[in-house]
């Protein structure tokens, strides 16, 4: 049995018949059903402004994920840089179970840190300084408490905004750094292998971290190449989902 790892698949809100929306749902069908568990390394949906929006606006891929978990595949998520307020109607409704933004398993003789990657990319200071505002649990709260109407508006002008940034940026200060790299391996002495998305370059490497070896394997974000990772005894494979 096998753990498969997906990230950033941006789920559209309100259109199920997405081709991204679509291709998520065959995913669980035709490959997560036969797994042990699914790791979800953030970003799912391209926005979550709270279990009381979100959930009616990702209804039937919410659905799909309720089959799977119901179907015993375990479903662990991480919260991205875009989905970060699922609270526990979310978990009831999708039988999915939240991790910590550092998730560490050992399989085999392998130990595997999986983060979402937002937080490696320690370069863009003014985005580092956004993420700390926004994962306050003061902010979230009051957030949470506004308005739908008014949580639709901010979320609508956040995902303009984020695109205009994300434009004039350069494509290094939006990477992850060695730096960033290099103090989360330290965090876990005996990760040797780390796997993230959010970065939406995916890549396989060997890399020297604190003079130790370490895999890093990077996620593709499904536009186009729709790529996993499947985790068995004893081998990780980057494998393709048609
Ligand atoms: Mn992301």
């Amino acid at each position: 049995m096998s753990t498969l790892v997906i990230a950033d698949i941006h789920l559209q809100p309100n259109q199920p018949n997405h081709p991204i929306n679509i291709a998520f749902k065959r995913f669980l069908k035709e490959k997560a059903l036969n797994a042990k568990t699914l790791i979800i390394l953030g970003d799912l949906f391209e926005v979550w402004l709270g279990d009381d929006i979100s959930l009616a606006l990702f209804e039937s891929e919410i659905a799909a994920l309720r089959q799977l978990s119901e179907q015993n595949v375990e479903i662990l998520l991480q919260y991205g840089n875009r989905d970060f307020l699922m609270r526990k109607s979310f978990c009831k409704a999708s039988g999915a179970k939240l991790l910590p933004e550092e998730y560490e398993i050992q399989v085999a003789d392998q130990n595997i840190i999986m983060v979402h990657g937002d937080q490696l990319c320690t370069a863009d200071q003014q985005y580092q300084k956004m993420r700390r505002w926004f994962r306050n649990s003061i902010i979230q709260w009051i957030f949470l408490h506004l308005p739908k109407s008014k949580r639709l508006s901010i979320g609508n002008k956040m995902r303009n905004e984020s695109k205009q940034a994300g434009s004039h940026k350069s494509g290094q200060l939006m990477d992850v750094t060695k730096e960033g790299i290099a103090a989360l391996v330290q965090r876990h002495p005996s990760a040797n292998i780390l796997v993230h998305g959010h970065t939406h370059k995916p890549t396989h490497e060997q890399l020297q971290v604190n003079g130790k070896n370490v895999q890093r394997y990077v996620l593709s974000d499904w536009r186009p190449q729709t790529s996993y990772l499947s985790i068995n005894d004893n081998h990780i494979q980057v494998l393709d989902f048609a």
